[in-house]
């Protein structure tokens, strides 16, 4: 398969990766090696997965690539020779600025860990320009600046440019209509992931290359395409999908045609793994490729198509399922995509009028792929893939039962669920090398890292005092790096011997980082009261970017940072709290957060998280999870019960019972409390005022209910949680066996059981 192992791909070109740092055409020639050798060395056998994907967030490249190469690669040599550290190379490398948060780096984990464990499979993604933003903190607020990850002509040092695998991709564009098309060539690079045991897999990473277009017209647009993730225009965003989903579909059908197969066949040689919803325009694109250009009919389209496609969700957020108007799509995709897009509507619906499984008027309603002028990209993904899986228990369980109903009572065996799961290889090896050392002492191979489940063998030993002992030296050294990076970084100071309370991730309104300030408020609040209050000293930690464009998330960034600056300022507060946020959280400077924390803030409203992966990094480290029975929050309480978790707040089908009668106004005027620091957003105690937090919590947004992510209604249950940490954690021998019985715990969480997961429940390869 040549564009998945051969070697003309791998160009480097000689080019200073920084301005202060030089690499020699050696060492650029050893890493082709390397590449061409792992992907040569793989020998793939069955189908092979190509993960189509508007992200992926591999982290910076050469740590990645440093950490799985065996210790006797003569890439070590090389650098060591010239008198490069991969310490000096890690700091000219850049995190490739490809997403946006837990969808993005789950696909780097599933890559990895498919690398590792040879198993063929390519990511499929466009090579946006500006990636995510660069988060800066200033004036007591986020600000967006470009992330400038690639070099200044566009290229990174990692991506080897495949012209030759150019593909062209069409659109009516400003007018143009029928016949006479513009022609947008899509360019691929790829950029490899090197597993552990010398395995590779690929990124095909896609950008604009030339454009054909009548004389005169207006490019602009066009030429945004690979602009920025996430697009805010929806006319592009609908081009950026296109692209993406037609460039990887015909290479598909190239590959299959060279190999000499027919392209009845593609269902043997690929499994087209959509990664939620933005690539289901490879359904028609499928379709109009195989009526077009192969003679085939739409039924026979459509039997190719239903054994090729498998689809994953990763949100139960109305907002974020994708729906695209009939017009936008009529305006701007090619007459012949639509029409076999309106076909699939037509068979899918004739499909459920003839199904055995009684479905009434309604039921079908929700179930069509087109209704009122909208296209609903999970309807089209459901169905026409083989398999539909959600990424936690609990969140394939809501799928299932409420928001897919109808198509679970139709298709039941076409569900099942892949709980989420991290690099262990990264979050822990890489990241944490002393940890890993001491629980390599109980592991009986040199690669237990490899075998998740091996790490059970630690359980007999968590009560040893001196394992115990270590343990604790080796998570107060992680503090006192995670303390360090953060006096350098922001100028905040944190004693090592304070509790760490991290909240790491996206800010969204449902993770609930204004429930963790309310709380930190209330601290605020007994402390000053009484400057005898008796809690242990606590650092919170925040980290974590908003869309540039989500207002409430971006105030509740400025309520983190008047925080520290009220908290970390006040001398009779700040001997036992302070506040600090990471700036531009990214998956490289992630990993001396994940490493450092004694608690993992997981308080997200239950039933809103599909998963979260987050909590199973801090998890491997070694910290305690506070947090809601939501995502896979559920199966750690399953592996380590109460006594290794700190459970607190409403459970999903409570909140689902309240809807509707659920008055937040009530808590607030029945606890004064409560009532004091929802007050103190508006009434000048932080310097400056959250009045639409405020609004947001008494009197609701925009029509909806008040607080709508229930985070009154949950405070007293957090400030109950938290006590209960202090008790823990007071019991300085109870705390660190809790943290290593849960670090023997986690096995289940590691990418390399995700991935056999995928291989037997979904890709089904052999
Ligand atoms: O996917 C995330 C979920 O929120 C996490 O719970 C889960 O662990 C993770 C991996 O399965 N989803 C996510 O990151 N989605 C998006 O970022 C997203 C972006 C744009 C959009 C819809 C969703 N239109």
């Amino acid at each position: 398969m040549a564009f998945f192992t051969s070697a003309p791909i791998i160009q480097l070109e000689v080019k200073t990766m920084s301005d202060n740092f030089k690499v020699t055409n050696e060492i650029k020639e050893e890493f082709r090696n390397v590449m061409c050798s792992c992907m040569e060395g793989s020998q793939p056998q069955g189908r092979h997965v190509i993960y189509t994907s508007m992200e992926s967030l591999p982290g910076a490249m050469i740590a990645n690539t440093h950490m799985n190469l065996d210790e006797d690669h003569p890439l070590h040599q090389v650098l060591k020779e010239a008198g490069i550290t991969y310490g000096d190379l890690a700091l000219a490398d850049k995190d490739p600025a490809l997403g946006n948060g837990g969808l993005g780096r789950l696909t780097a984990c599933i890559q990895e860990g498919c690398a590792t464990q040879k198993i063929p499979f390519t990511v499929s993604t466009l090579c946006y320009r500006s990636g995510l933003f660069c988060q800066k903190l200033e004036n007591g607020m986020q600000v967006e600046t470009p992330d400038n990850w690639r070099s200044e002509d566009g290229t990174y040092f990692f991506e080897f440019p495949a012209p030759e695998k150019a593909k062209w991709v069409s659109f009516i564009h400003d007018g143009v209509h029928d016949g006479q098309y513009v022609w947008v060539e899509m360019v691929p690079s790829a950029i490899a992931q090197i597993g552990a045991g010398g395995g590779c897999s690929l990124t095909w990473v896609w950008k604009v290359g030339k454009i054909h277009a009548p004389y005169g017209m207006d490019l602009t647009n066009l030429k945004r395409i690979d602009e920025v993730l996430y697009i805010n225009d929806r006319d592009i965003r609908l081009m950026q999908e296109y692209c993406v989903s037609s460039a990887t579909v015909q290479t598909a059908v190239e590959e299959c045609l060279r190999q000499g197969r027919p392209v009845e066949d593609l269902p043997k040689l690929f499994c087209l793994h959509i990664n939620d919803t933005h690539a289901g325009l490879m359904i028609p694109e499928l379709i109009r490729i195989l009526r077009d250009e192969h003679h085939k009919t739409l039924e026979e389209a459509w039997a190719i198509a239903v054994e090729l496609f498998v689809y994953t969700n990763h949100t139960v957020l109305p907002e974020a399922l994708e729906e695209w108007e009939q017009w936008r799509m009529n305006n701007i995709l090619p007459a012949r995509l639509v029409i076999a897009l309106q076909d699939v509507d037509r068979i899918t619906r004739g499909q459920l009028d003839a199904s055995p499984v009684s479905l009434c008027q309604q039921d079908k309603e929700r179930m069509y792929i087109i209704h009122d002028g909208r296209v609903r990209m999970a309807n089209l993904c459901i169905h026409a893939a083989y398999s539909v899986n959600g990424v936690a228990k609990l969140h394939t369980q809501i799928l299932c039962d409420s928001l897919l109903a109808p198509f679970y009572r139709y298709a039941p065996r076409k569900f099942c669920n892949v709980t989420n799961a991290v690099g262990f290889r990264k979050f822990l090896g890489y990241s944490n090398p002393e940890l890993t050392k001491l629980i390599g002492a109980f592991m009986d191979r040199e690669d237990w890292i490899n075998h998740p489940e091996d790490m059970a063998k630690l359980l007999p030993h968590v009560e040893e005092p001196w394992l115990q002992a270590q343990f604790t030296a080796v998570h107060a050294g992680r503090k006192a790096i995670l303390a360090d990076f953060i006096r350098h970084q922001r100028g905040i100071y944190i004693p090592e011997y304070f509790l760490f309370q991290v909240q790491v991730k996206r800010f969204h309104m449902y993770k609930r980082q204004l429930l963790n300030c309310l709380y930190i408020l209330w601290l605020y609040r007994r402390i000053k009261e009484n400057k005898n209050f008796d809690m242990v000293p606590t650092a919170f930690i925040f980290g974590g970017k908003s869309a540039a464009d989500y207002f409430q998330a971006k105030e509740v960034i400025r309520l983190v940072l008047a925080l520290e600056k009220l908290i970390n300022n006040d001398p009779d507060v700040n001997g036992k709290l302070r506040v600090a946020m990471v700036e531009n959280f990214n998956v490289t400077n992630a990993m001396p957060v994940y490493t450092a924390a004694d608690v993992s803030v997981q308080i997200s409203t239950a039933g809103k998280e599909a998963s979260g992966t987050g909590n199973m990094k801090f998890m491997v480290n070694g910290g305690l999870t506070l947090g809601t029975l939501d995502g896979a929050n559920v199966e750690i309480y399953e592996a380590v019960g109460d006594e290794g978790m700190f459970l607190f707040g409403l459970k999903e089908h409570q909140i689902s019972a309240m809807k509707g009668i659920y008055r937040s106004r009530s808590f607030y005027e029945q606890d004064s409390q409560l009532r004091e620091v929802v007050d103190m957003l508006t009434d000048g105690s932080l310097m400056t005022t959250f009045p639409a937090l405020r609004h947001e919590l008494l009197d609701g947004e925009y029509g909806k209910a008040a607080d709508e992510f229930f985070v009154l209604a949950d405070f007293r249950s957090y400030v109950d949680a938290n006590r209960r940490v202090w008790e823990r954690y007071r019991k300085p021998e109870e705390w660190a066996k809790q943290c290593l019985r849960n670090i023997a715990l986690s096995g289940e969480f590691s990418s390399d059981r995700m991935v056999r997961e995928y291989e037997s429940k979904v890709w089904n390869r052999q």
